[in-house]
């Protein structure tokens, strides 16, 4: 049985997601940031519980049969491949395809587009720094139109189908969504992107998402 640890409000919403495009039962244990409002008696990522799943105090985790992992993609990577195709790869090369399009995103997407988020939506007004936000941004601008252009064959990253490479990367990119400009120019991110949320495992995790409290 596969446990995934981590609200919904967090990066687990990869995993949850993942989880439900393969169609797989987990179980789901609600871990919250330690720095948010923890509800009384919930566990959060700072408790002697959880350090002992995750002794980086972060979430998602996940326990497969036995099998303890961190870090939300190397999850989706590792689960996509055990259950294989259509989401997982067919093949090594697919496989490459899929691991290279992740760390594409988690090295040169994620830090910048976090930062729109952070700036233009999560902080608290007054701790908004819209310079910090443009200069995201300017430094997104090569990698969109990169993907756009990789978009342009077939509409997905690999194989001409979705995968966990759309997952990994659209969960990345849904980060950036506060800066429109970055999608007007790269129409093709823009429409994989509305139709990676539109399915309905994605509605699935994010009507859940909007259930839990902000
Ligand atoms: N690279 C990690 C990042 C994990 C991470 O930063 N998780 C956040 C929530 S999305 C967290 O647990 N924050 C709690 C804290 O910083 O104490 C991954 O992708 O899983």
């Amino acid at each position: 049985m596969l446990t995934i640890y981590g609200v919904y409000r967090s990066r687990a919403s990869r995993n949850i997601w993942l989880a439900e495009e393969l169609g797989i039962p987990f179980k789901h244990v609600p871990v919250i940031q330690h720095y948010r409002n923890v509800p009384a008696g919930m566990m959060h990522t700072q408790s002697p519980e959880f350090l002992k799943v995750n002794p980086n105090g972060l979430i998602p985790s996940i326990d497969d049969d036995g099998l303890v992992l961190h870090e939300s993609l190397a999850i989706n990577l590792y689960l996509a491949r055990k259950h294989g195709k259509p989401i997982g790869p067919a093949n090594l090369s697919e496989e490459g395809e899929m691991s290279m399009w992740t760390l594409w995103a988690a090295t040169g997407v994620e830090p910048h587009a976090i930062n729109i988020l952070y700036h233009r939506v999560g902080n608290p007004t007054g701790q908004k720094d819209e310079k910090v936000a443009a200069a995201a941004v300017s430094a997104l601008k090569a990698p969109f139109a990169v993907l756009d252009k990789a978009l342009a064959a077939s509409g997905w990253l690999v194989g001409g189908r979705f995968t966990v490479a759309d997952i990994n990367v659209a969960e990345i990119v849904r980060y950036a969504q506060a800066a429109p400009e970055l999608f007007e120019a790269a129409p093709k991110v823009k429409a994989w992107l509305a139709a990676c949320q539109a399915r309905p495992a994605f509605r699935k995790m994010w009507e859940a998402r909007d259930r839990e409290p902000a």
